[in-house]
């Protein structure tokens, strides 16, 4: 230890020490991990709020429903820079950080990628130094936190706001009105400190008449009664019109806050109203803030006696739009009646804005209201935003080339790609220490800045001692998991086997029921005699929508099986089946360092991007996916030699789709593998074990339907993935691959994301 260190450390036990005693009146030995905790959280808190804040002549703020921030502490104080030094200081004190971090309840803020992005997002802002702020939502209970019951997916609340927090209230409210109805909105603050550098703010807008308590069972709870509901959960269930209106009262009310918010910092700053588009830049992620468009001409023309024409222009060159998908289910248009209900006042607004577009074009596919009376979200977007994006390369060109080729044609100049990224201040150093500490041994610490520095370790391809050094750092890490999963979901697994992980939303077309297909296979060809050279350990997390059938169905085949699989002594020595119980990003900062094999087999053009695939990289695991997505990319990147591709092409998807020729009973009738794999779902070994009902719909699903196309790529995917198994045993050369893959992951830095998002869309200073 350096002599500067040992000074450092010292003060930093003093201040620690003095901080315990003052607020518990006891030495550091003498108090409970969960004093520790509060008292460290203090800590981190006050030297958060002590550092200066990014500023600049122009603000971004990212207006999002979904901020998925995960546990802040061991993020926040690596990017204070004192981590290692508080570990040290807990230590002497017979205390552990990695324990007292448990104690932190994670807040479910997001259903998954676009949440998470978010947070990546803030992060990298706040370490370029950029002035920049998220506005979103304060969830009481979040997501859902996933429980299984009977093989079943079960939902309860996740009580994350319970302990201490990272939250501040401040005392800055807004009245926000729905028709006549006036809520009162409240800021709370957390702050978001960059890598060695400054801070910006998470503004989370709550409802002050907020009532937890009347969640019943579960979590259901009255709908109807908005002042009492409106941010208990996010994305109740929208299955039903009450679910829909509240998710339109929770948008407004986002908008409206985050609305006035923004203006209300420009006036203080005296910044010219009618110049806003060079103070601010408002990013908005996916349709779900759509109505901070009309909110914001409504409130200038209302209040700031701008004319319509001003409005609009001002505003149209302040809000830019991200896109995260081509799933016309998840492209949000609500019935025009709902928002007469909820914002009667935006009303006028929305149609000035459609009879602008009408007059100017006549296709009927770039309206804003339609002819059924639905007003899309993404069209306002498009029309009055000065930015469009998609969030990887094949994204971006099938939205210009298909989904949203109508707006292409009239606007090319807004279209433009940004290729998601991930702060991999969380997704190594904090996840991965040992990997992060040797990468440092050998190229130094530049890379945790500056990304595309890891490709310095190419230069120790041919280094056996380097390559046995990360594989030695992979097996550690999974045996950490497996005894993690050992006392959490009961189960053995061994770490020599190997890990093939896929974790995500539950959706069909991310196709967590192709895999569950080779489990079947696999299971079928061990009982037959044909057993794998080494175990395989399937690990599975997601959760599912609850209003969603068959992923319900889906994740109860799942659970079927692991259930089967794990108990039959003639296969549980070479395969193992696991699905981790309310998988979350907590779970994902222990699943991922861990995992030999990445599974992202999306039917292709279905992901937008994905993100996971870029964490699994930079941890040196090896991607089995279909071209879609940003797997496209990693591809590029990391050649033939170093990813499995399988599948169809997204070409050939999209002419499936346009052709309706898609047959999936064709390919089952064709294919004994595949008829037998699809037919063990109703067996009599599985309807033993699970629910009829359940087996049976997903079944009949995957036979005369399969609109995600499963059966179509289940072959290739079987043969690619047997591929991938056989060249593990191959452990010198798989372990080139690993390194390839950490050694180029630097082009998905979200700092490299954002970077781009700030010279193309934002243009800050
Ligand atoms: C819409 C209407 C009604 C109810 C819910 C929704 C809804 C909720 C959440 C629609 C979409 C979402 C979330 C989408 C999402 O997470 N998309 C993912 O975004 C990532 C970041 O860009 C990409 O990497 C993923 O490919 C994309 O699936």
């Amino acid at each position: 230890m350096t002599l500067e260190r040992e000074i450092l450390e010292l003060k930093l036990e003093e201040q620690f020490e003095a901080l315990v005693d003052s607020m518990f009146h006891k030495t550091i030995e003498e108090c409970t991990d969960e004093e520790i905790y509060i008292a460290v959280l203090r800590l981190a808190k006050g030297m958060m709020h002590a550092t200066e804040p990014n500023e600049g002549h122009k603000k971004i703020y990212y207006i999002s429903a979904e901020f998925l921030i995960g546990k802040l502490l061991a993020n926040n104080l690596i990017n204070l820079g004192i981590y290692d030094r508080l570990a040290q200081v807990l230590e002497n004190h017979g205390k552990s950080l990695s324990v007292i971090e448990e104690i932190e309840p994670e807040p479910s803020l997001g259903n998954g990628g676009l949440g998470r992005l978010a947070a990546c997002f803030l992060d990298s802002i706040a370490t370029l130094g950029l002035p920049g702020d998220g506005i979103g939502l304060n969830y009481h209970f979040g997501l859902f936190k996933q429980v299984f019951r009977d093989h079943k997916q079960c939902a309860e609340k996740n009580e994350w706001m319970e302990k201490d927090n990272w939250l501040k209230k401040t005392d800055i409210t807004f009245d926000v009105m729905f028709g006549d109805k006036k809520v009162v909105s409240r800021l709370y603050d957390l702050d978001v400190v960059g890598y060695e550098s400054g801070t910006g703010q998470l503004h989370l807008f709550d409802i002050e008449t907020v009532d937890e308590s009347i969640v019943e069972d579960g979590i259901d709870f009255d709908k109807e009664a908005i002042e009492k509901n409106l941010t208990l959960f996010l994305y109740p269930d929208d299955s039903d019109e009450a679910g829909n209106l509240l998710r339109i009262y929770q948008q407004y009310f986002m908008c409206s806050s985050g609305a006035q918010l923004i203006l209300k910092e420009l006036k203080e700053q005296k910044n010219d109203l009618r110049h806003m588009y060079d103070y601010a830049a408002i990013q908005i992620n996916d349709t779900h803030p759509t109505m901070i468009i009309p909110e914001l001409i409504r409130i200038l023309v209302e209040d700031k006696a701008f004319t319509m024409d001003e409005a609009i222009e001002v505003v149209s060159r302040t809000c830019a739009y991200t896109n995260h998908t081509i799933l016309a289910e998840a492209l949000e248009k609500w019935p025009l009646e709902y928002l007469e209900k909820v914002v009667p006042q935006l009303i006028p607004y929305i149609k000035e804005l459609d009879k602008r577009v009408r007059a100017k074009y006549k296709d009927e596919k770039v309206q804003i209201i339609d002819k059924d009376d639905r007003v899309h979200m993404a069209h306002i977007d498009i029309h009055y935003g000065y930015s469009v994006n998609g969030v990887a390369a094949i994204h971006t060109e099938i939205l210009k080339d298909t989904e949203l080729n109508h707006f292409y044609k009239i606007y090319p100049e807004k279209f433009n790609n940004k290729t998601n990224g991930i702060t991999f201040r969380r997704w190594l150093i904090s996840c991965n220490r040992p990997l992060a500490d040797l990468i440092e041994s050998r190229i130094g610490k530049g890379f945790v800045k500056d990304a595309d520095q890891l490709e310095k370790l190419l230069a120790y391809k041919d280094d056996a001692a380097f390559l046995d050094a990360i594989d030695k750092i992979k097996h550690d890490k999974k045996v950490a998991l497996a005894a993690y999963l050992k006392e959490h979901e009961k189960v053995t697994v061994s770490p020599d086997s190997v890990f093939d992980i896929q974790i995500k939303r539950l959706h069909e077309y991310k196709r967590q029921q192709m895999n569950a297909l080779y489990i079947i296979h696999k299971y079928l060809e061990i009982k037959a005699g044909k057993k794998p050279v080494r175990p395989i350990t399937f690990i599975f997390g997601a959760k599912a929508a609850p209003a969603y059938v068959i992923a319900q169905d889906i994740i109860h085949l799942i659970l079927c099986l692991s259930e089967l699989v794990n108990n039959d002594p003639d296969v549980n020595e070479y395969m193992k089946v696991v699905m981790v119980e309310n998988y979350n990003v907590s779970y994902a900062e222990r699943l991922i360092p861990a995992c030999d094999i990445s599974e992202q087999i999306s039917l292709a053009s279905k992901e937008a991007s994905g993100t996971g695939n870029m964490k699994f990289m930079l941890n040196g695991a090896i991607t089995l996916g279909t071209s879609d997505g940003a797997n496209v990319e990693i591809h590029e990147l990391v050649g033939d030699d170093n990813i499995y591709i399988f599948g169809e092409k997204s070409e050939t998807v999209i002419e499936h789709y346009a052709k309706a020729d898609y047959v999936s009973k064709d390919f089952y009738k064709k294919s004994p593998v595949i008829k037998e794999a699809v037919d063990f779902i109703i067996s009599k070994q599985l309807l033993a074990i699970g629910d009829k009902e359940n087996l049976n719909r997903l079944y009949k699903e995957l036979l005369n339907k399969d609109w995600f196309m499963t059966l179509l790529d289940l072959e290739d995917y079987i043969k690619v993935k047997d591929q991938a198994f056989a060249d593990y045993e191959d452990r010198a050369a798989w372990k080139k691959k690993m390194l390839v893959n950490i050694a180029k992951a630097g082009f998905f830095s979200s700092d490299r994301t954002i970077r781009q998002y700030n010279e193309d869309i934002w243009k800050l200073n």
